[in-house]
């Protein structure tokens, strides 16, 4: 029997010489300019709660960045369909920055009137639709789009743990039977809660979803490697993606348990110095920083005067 946990949980799993290297200076730093904005906003979260201004339960992705910059940029113009763990994939996507540090002030300008929180921030006329917390639920819902027929293609985005709900099941087995445009994304963390994933299931997301007759690739959180296979993918939906990641803060909250398995935010830096653009990539990071602190302030002066 497999073990789903090891030895794949590899930063090189998957690993494709040379992608980086191949792409354009200019796309390689968008995809660490989405990186970089998502870690600042969750960092700047996580302070935010720790000082007692936003107050709702906060899901925190640091760590995890990686997985919603490469695939924002390969499946642009998609309907996005994400889980509660989703401030990375909501800024990748292009979703208005002020409408979620609202809702997570809970201000009545918040994309959800500032009664919602953390999981269900969306941005409707981005294609961005949000969590309501019941785990997978998404998936069925994102199967439905894709049958009723959009527009668009639709990508569906869920954790390991939401991958053994029996409706995330049976809709890969609908969406390979019927052939829908879909792209199902999990943000393998490893973990449900705090249940690592070999106290759980022995068998593999890409081994079952190739079994229903889909195309399914196993890959680590390096983000061209994601852009890639989700780029190609979109081609031949559809299709799975499972993307082995690591979450830097606990379940829920701001409370740490070390650093995870690898640092992929760090690995991607390091990348980009090799490849000539640490200059690039350092402005970058200081501008999304810079950027994220002063839309904070910005959101928390009206609040305060309202
Ligand atoms: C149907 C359902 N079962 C259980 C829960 C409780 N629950 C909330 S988050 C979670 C773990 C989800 O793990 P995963 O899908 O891997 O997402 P992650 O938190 O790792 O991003 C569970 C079991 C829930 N919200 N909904
Ligand atoms: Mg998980």
């Amino acid at each position: 029997m497999s073990d789903p946990s090891s030895p794949d949980r590899t930063p090189d799993l998957g690993a494709i010489a040379g992608l980086a290297e191949a792409e354009a200076a200019s796309q390689s730093l968008e995809l660490f300019r989405r990186m970089a904005v998502a870690r600042a906003f969750d960092e700047h979260v996580r302070r935010a709660q720790m000082a007692g201004e936003v107050r709702t339960l906060v899901y925190l992705g640091v760590g995890q960045e990686a997985v919603a910059a490469g695939l924002s940029m390969g499946a642009e113009g998609s309907w996005v369909l994400g889980q509660h763990r989703g401030h990375a994939l909501y800024l990748s996507f292009g979703g208005r920055i002020e409408r979620v540090i609202d809702e997570l002030l809970g201000m009545p300008s918040g994309c959800c009137g500032g009664m919602g929180g953390s999981p269900p921030i969306h941005d409707f006329e981005r294609g961005i639709v949000g969590h309501n917390g019941l785990i997978g639920d998404q998936v069925p819902v994102a199967v439905g789009m894709a049958m009723g027929g959009t527009n668009r293609p639709v990508v569906t985005v869920f954790g390991d743990g939401a991958a053994e709900e029996d409706y995330v099941l049976t809709s890969l087995g609908t969406a390979a039977s019927r052939r829908l445009p879909i792209l199902f994304v999990c943000e393998d963390n490893d973990l449900s809660v705090l249940t690592p994933t070999r106290d759980r299931r022995t068998w593999k997301l890409a081994e079952v979803a190739r079994g229903f007759g889909m195309e399914a690739v196993d890959i680590a959180d390096d983000p061209w490697l994601v852009a890639h296979w989700t780029t190609a993918l979109m081609d031949r939906l559809p299709a799975v993606i499972n993307v082995r990641t690591c979450r830097e803060y606990w379940h829920v909250g701001t409370g740490s348990d070390g650093p995870g398995e690898w640092n992929r935010y760090e690995m991607v830096k390091s990348r980009l110095a090799a490849m000539g653009l640490g200059d690039e990539s350092r402005r970058i990071e200081r501008e999304a920083a810079q950027m994220v602190e002063a839309r904070w302030t910005e959101r928390l002066q009206i609040r305060s005067a309202s």
